[in-house]
């Protein structure tokens, strides 16, 4: 096992959902935390909490991902006991609606691409270069299984996430022969804010994607994520399919009721 104790994970995201569990079980593992998401008072909250549980050490930086000057400046301005990313997971994400295409919004398109995608890409042309040149980093990316089985109305956001998977192919072919691992982990159903965010906090319709399913909970997702996260060096897992058990494919879905 690969420890990670003192090293330095960066998690966009982290203010809920799959990345705030990701910080818990960081945080367990003796990790020092760069945590990200545009909401700094959930930051905040989460750093405090790490802290009094795990004693751990975290830096907050609340910026938006889709901000190209944000990203580099923020990741510039690191103190140099926090440069040395050994893990960044492009976790921040986000789906808007569920229209048909021929009748989408292109701001929600927008904000998806750019935040799926664009933030993604940011994030890893300012970070891997180092990776490489301390010689160990891993990049782990959160696709979905909307990249793998496009379903009805989903169409722009399964796109960004097939883009994920595109991107981190991409990423580990060109990284060869560094020390640097890419991971691109895709989950389907996972309970957190997504829905409440895809139908702009309609909670019952948000309630309704999970109803009559025992849905994957962040922590399922978390934990393939350290487990992939602490292989040894010379092991990388580099595509996963996370699932409920209740879910086959993006639609083929078991509910009791
Ligand atoms: P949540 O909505 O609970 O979390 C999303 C996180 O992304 C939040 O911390 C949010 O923080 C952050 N975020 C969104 N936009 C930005 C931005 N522009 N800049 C910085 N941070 C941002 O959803 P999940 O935990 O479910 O989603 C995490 C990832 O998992 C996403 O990439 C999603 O596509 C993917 N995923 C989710 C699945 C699910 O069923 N839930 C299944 C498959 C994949 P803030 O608002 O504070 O900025
Ligand atoms: C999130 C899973 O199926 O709701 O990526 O798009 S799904």
């Amino acid at each position: 096992m690969n420890s990670l104790e003192n090293k330095v994970v960066l998690i966009t995201g982290a203010s809920s959902g799959i990345g705030e569990a990701c910080a818990r079980i960081f945080a367990q593992g003796g990790a020092k935390l760069i945590l990200n998401a545009r909401r700094q008072d959930s930051l905040e909250k989460l750093a405090k909490e790490l802290n009094e549980k795990y004693g751990s050490e975290c830096q907050l930086l609340p910026f938006d991902v889709r901000d190209r000057s944000s990203v580099e400046l923020n990741v510039r301005s690191l103190p140099a006991s926090w440069s040395n990313i050994e893990v960044l997971i492009n976790n921040a994400g986000l789906s808007r609606g569920l229209d048909p295409l021929q009748d989408g919004k292109i701001e929600d398109w927008e904000e998806m691409i750019d935040t799926n995608i664009k933030g993604l890409l940011y994030m890893t042309r300012h970070i891997t270069p180092k990776m490489i040149e301390q010689g160990s980093g891993h990049v782990i990316n959160i696709g979905s299984i909307a990249g793998h089985d496009t379903y009805p109305k989903g169409n722009v956001y399964c796109a960004t996430k097939a883009a994920v998977r595109t991107l981190s192919e991409g990423l580990k072919q060109d990284l060869l022969g560094t020390p640097v691992r890419v991971s691109c982990i895709d989950p389907g159903l996972v309970q957190t804010e997504f829905s409440l965010v895809r139908f702009r906090g309609e909670q019952e319709k948000a309630e309704k994607t999970y109803q009559g399913l025992t849905p994957l909970s962040p922590e399922d997702v978390a934990d393939v994520i350290y487990f992939c996260a602490t292989r040894p060096p010379h092991v990388n897992i580099s595509e996963m399919l996370v699932i409920p058990t209740d879910q086959s494919g993006s639609t083929m879905v078991h509910r009791n009721s």
